[in-house]
């Protein structure tokens, strides 16, 4: 806990119930044993070990915020906290839990069957199953209502073809979650791994996020069966819904990776040495990290706000925009300033700081650009659509 104490420079901790904070320990001290020594490795060697999925399963965050079926059931803002320290460490491997709980177990939770609830979300919970989340295509990005993948009626099945690109998980996962258009809108699909049809491949010589399977995902006629589909959703408000919690994880996420960032820049700054004195003496220099100290705690406020209307059931799309927007922004601003303080060192896997900005740079451009969600924000303030 030390560790981060002087950065939480407004005591947020404070208005924390004894249980959030409890929570936050247990996965600040998990990131700490079993993720920072391995880290730099694993970004440079573009894996995440995929045991550290039961073991994360074990903590209780995978779906942590959901009810039931095996689920911890915490609060969203407990939930967040854990998003936060996650991605202290890593946004990879704060993407693997976010795809998890958020979009594959969300879904599944929320449009999904009795049945289907209780053959994934135990598994998913444990970490003994891995889920992905396919939306995204080669040609449609931003604007998934232009989805090519198609599903049509063939008897009592469903056969399902087309193409997701930029998959979190996608060639680890034991269950894909595939959108399709359907002559019914569109609809989900769960397509468990090794269906006839069905592969996935890695995309390589990623800069961002190397921490993290990223793959396509090739649908070539698959046959399902009507039990496939997920009964509730039958629009894109079904993918939709879903990541307005992954979106709101981000949120907590990029206060974390920003926190790792100023605590980096704090503390070269106050053992580099340069014309005599240490280079956090220089007045430009602690301009710096003031600003950053600002960013970082004003990120977090945000935060712990949106979790709080969260857990009151009061939380708006467009709010969660404003805060994927605000703190995605803040966390690039922090860590490439916090890069420049590091000097050259700032440039190597030795110090946090340049993963976290190279990753920050998916961050900003997944679950929503940082354009659509100002596009979200403009629609709400004008009632005026930009889009299109
Ligand atoms: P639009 O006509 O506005 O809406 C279509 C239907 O969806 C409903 N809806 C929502 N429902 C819940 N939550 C939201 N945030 C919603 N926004 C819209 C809407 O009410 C309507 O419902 P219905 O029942 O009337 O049909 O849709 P549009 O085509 O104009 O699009 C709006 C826009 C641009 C905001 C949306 O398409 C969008 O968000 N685009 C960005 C796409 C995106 O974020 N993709 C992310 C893919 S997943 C991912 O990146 C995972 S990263 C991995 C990780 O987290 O690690
Ligand atoms: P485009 O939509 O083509 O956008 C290109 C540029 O045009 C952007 O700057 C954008 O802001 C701008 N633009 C687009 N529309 C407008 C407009 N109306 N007005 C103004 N500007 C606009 N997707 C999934 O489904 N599941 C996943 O698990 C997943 N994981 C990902 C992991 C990584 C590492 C990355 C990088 C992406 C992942 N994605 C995933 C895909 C991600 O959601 C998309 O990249 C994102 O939605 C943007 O789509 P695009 O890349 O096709 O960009």
């Amino acid at each position: 806990t030390s560790a981060a104490a002087p950065l939480d420079f407004l005591s947020v901790d404070h208005v924390l119930s004894d249980e959030e904070r409890d929570i936050r320990d247990t996965v600040r001290a998990f990131v700490r044993d079993r993720v920072l020594p391995g880290i730099g490795d694993w970004f440079d060697q573009g894996r995440l070990p995929r045991e550290l999925v039961g073991e994360l399963g074990r903590l209780g965050v995978l779906g942590m915020h959901l009810e039931g079926y095996g689920c911890a059931g915490t609060s969203a803002t407990a939930y967040g906290l854990a998003c936060l320290e996650l991605e202290a460490g890593d946004s990879g491997l704060r993407s693997l839990v976010s795809v998890q709980g958020s979009l594959a177990m969300f879904a599944i939770h929320r449009w999904g069957s009795e049945e289907q609830k209780h053959q994934w979300l135990p598994r998913m919970a444990a970490g003994e199953a891995i889920g992905c989340f396919g939306l995204t295509e080669p040609d449609s990005g931003s604007d998934p209502g232009s989805m090519r993948t198609y599903a049509r009626r063939d008897g009592d099945d469903w056969i399902l073809s087309g193409r997701k690109m930029w998959i979190t998980n996608g060639s680890t996962a034991d269950v894909a979650v595939v959108w399709a258009r359907t002559e019914e809108g569109v609809r989900g699909f769960l397509v468990p791994k090794g269906t006839k049809g069905f592969s996935a491949h890695d995309i390589h010589k990623k800069l961002s996020l190397r921490a993290s399977t990223t793959s396509e995902l090739v649908l070539d006629e698959v046959r399902l069966p009507s039990s496939a589909t997920l009964p509730g959703a039958t629009s894109l408000r079904g993918p939709l819904s879903c990541l307005n919690e992954a979106r709101f994880g981000i949120v907590w996420g990029a206060a974390g990776a920003a926190r790792a960032c100023l605590a980096a820049a704090v503390d070269y700054g106050t053992t580099r040495t340069q014309f005599g004195k240490p280079i956090g003496g220089f007045q430009i220099q602690q301009q710096k990290l003031a600003r950053m100290a600002l960013e970082v705690n004003r990120a977090t406020l945000l935060a712990l706000h949106l979790g709080r209307l969260k857990d009151a059931g009061r939380l708006r799309p467009e709010q969660v925009s404003m805060g994927k927007l605000g703190n995605v922004d803040a966390a690039l601003d922090v860590a490439r300033t916090a890069r420049q303080v590091l000097g050259a060192n700032g440039i190597t896997l030795e110090y946090p700081v340049m993963r976290h900005m190279a990753n920050l740079e998916s961050v900003v451009t997944y679950e929503g650009t940082a354009d659509v969600h100002a596009l979200v924000i403009g629609s709400a303030l004008t009632g005026i659509d930009a889009f299109r």
